[in-house]
């Protein structure tokens, strides 16, 4: 069984789980998180499957760069390009699905 056979994020890119999207191309998917920590929060993903931001910098640099971009045209769409990009690795910083996400929060002013 490789990585994937047991993803939420992977079942979600390949469709089987519903989702609401907001981008895609080849290598990439974005969808709206279910528990919005701001009035725009979309999940940034690589369609391949790296368990954290730290494997994906290691193994597909340009994905990671790619993901960044997506990042930036959300928030220029959402809000003059002004935006917060996190990555909870591990689980003591908050990570729950093993699937690299970038958070993208935007929408409105955050707070500090
Ligand atoms: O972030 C994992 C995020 O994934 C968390 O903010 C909730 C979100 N989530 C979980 N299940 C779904 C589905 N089915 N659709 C959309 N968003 C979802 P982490 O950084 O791992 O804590």
């Amino acid at each position: 069984m490789s990585a994937s056979d047991d993803c939420l994020f992977c079942k979600i890119i390949a469709g089987q789980i519903p989702s609401t999207k907001v981008y895609e191309d080849d290598t990439t998917y974005a969808f709206k998180d279910i528990n919005p920590k701001a009035k725009v929060h979309v999940l940034v993903v690589p369609k391949k499957h790296y368990a954290n931001a730290a494997e994906l910098a290691a193994k597909d640099p340009a994905e990671l760069a790619h993901i960044v971009s997506v990042a930036q045209h959300i928030a220029d769409e959402a809000f003059h390009g002004a935006y917060r990009l996190v990555f909870n690795t591990g689980l003591d910083a908050g990570q729950t699905v093993f699937h690299v996400h970038a958070h993208v929060l935007t929408g409105e002013k955050l707070d500090e």
